[in-house]
């Protein structure tokens, strides 16, 4: 028999479902990072936590991917979620040993050829910054930025982020960057995303000059592996 009554509650129930979900989809964080002369900062991490230290959990096992491409890593910088694991493959036709003495994550993959790499990602389990280096390239440097949050994003060349489908709330928006002068209060900002809204913040940046060993040229036809 069809039930009327049970057919009202059934959409009753729909709607109310989408509702809590539209809410919840529209809140956005954009961010812009610069330098001190105004100048946009490629390679900038941005992370919002929540005040409240609750954070929705819906991936319990997220996992990225760090390629070495024509002797160089790929990305340069990679934010991610504490616990997630990483795999190094290796796209080409030489070998390379990648290694880390961070204290965020200590690790050595000795000497590996060009493939997927080993089968056994590395977790990186702590919060903080990780250089990653290679024993044989010396100019190949990259970073994983591990942080406490699902909610990151990592700014491209125009200097900015976007973050979409934050729960609405009270975050503590921060930026990193490996170049980046000591974390001061200008690195942390408090901000308050309303339901629906789109919140932008802007962060200022004093870089320090560091020095990177030069890649040996193509060119010059020196000898380089
Ligand atoms: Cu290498």
């Amino acid at each position: 028999m069809f039930n009327h009554r049970y057919l009202f509650i059934q959409i009753i129930s729909v709607i109310l479902v989408a509702g809590s979900a539209f809410g919840e989809a529209g809140q956005t964080l954009n961010s812009v990072v610069k330098d001190i002369k105004g100048k946009p900062v490629a390679d900038a991490v941005v992370y919002a936590t929540p005040v409240s230290g609750q954070v929705n959990v819906t991936d319990p096992a997220p996992q990225a991917t760090i390629d070495q491409i024509d002797k160089e890593f790929v990305n340069y910088v990679t934010p991610v979620k504490i616990g997630t694991a990483v795999l190094f493959p290796n796209s080409d036709n030489i070998r390379h040993h990648v290694y880390s003495f961070s204290t965020a994550k200590t690790f050595e993959i000795p000497l590996y050829p060009q493939g997927a790499g080993p089968s056994v990602p590395i977790i990186f389990d702590k919060p903080g910054a990780v250089v990653l280096g290679c024993n044989i390239h010396d100019w190949m440097k990259a970073y994983v930025y591990v942080v406490a949050t699902p909610y990151f994003a990592v700014t491209d060349k125009h200097g900015t982020i976007r973050i979409e489908n934050l729960p609405s709330g009270e975050y503590n928006v921060q930026v990193w960057h490996p170049r980046m002068k000591k974390a001061d209060k200008s690195s942390k900002q408090q901000v308050r995303i309303a339901a629906g809204a789109t919140v932008t913040k802007e962060f200022t940046l004093k870089l320090k000059k560091v020095w990177r060993p030069l890649r040996a040229s193509k060119l010059g036809g020196g000898v380089y592996r």
